[in-house]
């Protein structure tokens, strides 16, 4: 049997970027199910990270996930399985109280894995992994120490890409992954093969980082456990390199965030004639970026003098003129500060 494989969803990205929105709903409307129809594909396996935000969901976003993706498979009476992810849990060492548990568990046609499950497709036994945190790391690492025919999991794995230019750095390098003929993964948002172990990527765009990374959804075969990629055609972030010219297709870039980075510039008239084309296309926001290599790395750090964002604050506060207790005032600056980087630690993508 054939079954689609669909990567991390993140229905409320962004904190519910409408932009972001609407290019989701254009690929499960005009891709992924007129697809799943032509293939005849009715089961379903999901990554994890259905939805993006760990602690709160917005009521359009409940909404939204229902209109474009439960509804959608009940009405086909499509079998959807459902992983945890990390971003569909508020705490950090525990999966209690998911979100995914709480809004899909009651739900038609779905299933929901906060344990770990093996099950039998078509004589193919798959074995869903929520994801790993404390609470459950010791069953995960002896279950996939093991081994078996296919692991389905949301993993964070030593040394695999998640975007380009970063990899991953992760406990899960003392895990033995050889003993399955298949992982099929979520979790990094490029997708990436090495051995047995796939990482599927996420079905659309989601930031900058995404720009270059191919996504959209798998198909796989649990007959001889190929996997079969369909591309979303729907890319909106686009970066164009500006050489005396480019050959990038415009008509693409309607409501998307476009980068246009000049390489070479001689003639001002062509360039200021292809920016009024940009424009007219209507993105939904366009920025240039022009390299200026007269300044060189040495010679910018020679003007620049270094310093940490916490002796910046340091120093700011020693200057400020007031009769309070500057001691006091740094001090909960920098509590606040760090409380900060926490935060945007634990909102940060993946
Ligand atoms: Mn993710």
């Amino acid at each position: 049997m054939k079954i689609a494989i669909l990567g991390d969803a993140h229905f409320g990205a962004r904190n519910r970027n409408v932009l972001i929105e609407n290019w989701q709903r254009k690929f499960y409307e005009e891709f992924f199910w007129p697809k799943l129809d032509e293939l005849g594909v009715d089961t379903i396996f999901q990554t994890g990270d259905y939805f993006d935000n760990r602690k709160w969901i917005n009521l359009q976003t409940m909404a939204f996930q229902k209109e474009v993706f439960v509804k959608q498979a009940q009405s086909r009476g499509c079998d959807v399985h459902v992983i945890v992810g990390n971003h569909d849990l508020p705490f950090r060492n525990s999966l209690a109280n998911n979100s995914v548990r709480q809004i899909l568990g009651e739900e038609e046609c779905f299933t929901v894995y906060d344990t770990i499950e093996k099950k039998e497709f078509d004589g193919c036994e798959i074995t869903f992994f929520p994801w790993i945190c404390k609470e459950n790391e010791e069953e995960s690492f002896e279950v996939l120490t093991e081994g078996g025919e296919v692991a389905f999991g949301h993993f964070e794995i030593d040394g695999f890409m998640m975007h380009p230019g970063s990899y991953a750095r992760s406990n899960t390098q003392s895990v033995d992954f050889t003993n399955w003929e298949r992982v099929l993964n979520g979790h990094f948002h490029a997708q990436s093969e090495k051995g047995n172990i796939h990482y599927v990527g996420t079905p659309y765009q989601m930031t900058w980082s995404d720009w270059s990374t191919k996504h959209g959804f798998w198909i796989f075969d649990t007959f001889d456990k190929s996997m079969t990629f369909h591309q979303n055609p729907f890319n909106y972030f686009h970066k164009i390199f500006w050489e005396n010219g480019t050959n990038y297709d415009l008509d693409t870039i309607k409501d998307g965030y476009v980068k246009i980075e000049v390489r070479e510039k001689n003639d001002f008239e062509s360039f200021e004639k292809f920016m009024d084309k940009v424009n007219f296309n209507q993105p939904f926001e366009f920025k240039v970026i022009e390299t200026f290599e007269e300044w060189t790395s040495d010679n910018v750090t020679d003007m620049l003098e270094m310093a940490t964002t916490t002796e910046l604050i340091e120093e700011y506060i020693s200057d400020v003129a007031t009769v309070h207790n500057k001691d006091f005032i740094t001090k909960t600056m920098l509590e606040i500060y760090n409380e900060a980087l926490e935060l945007s630690d634990s909102i940060s993508q993946n």
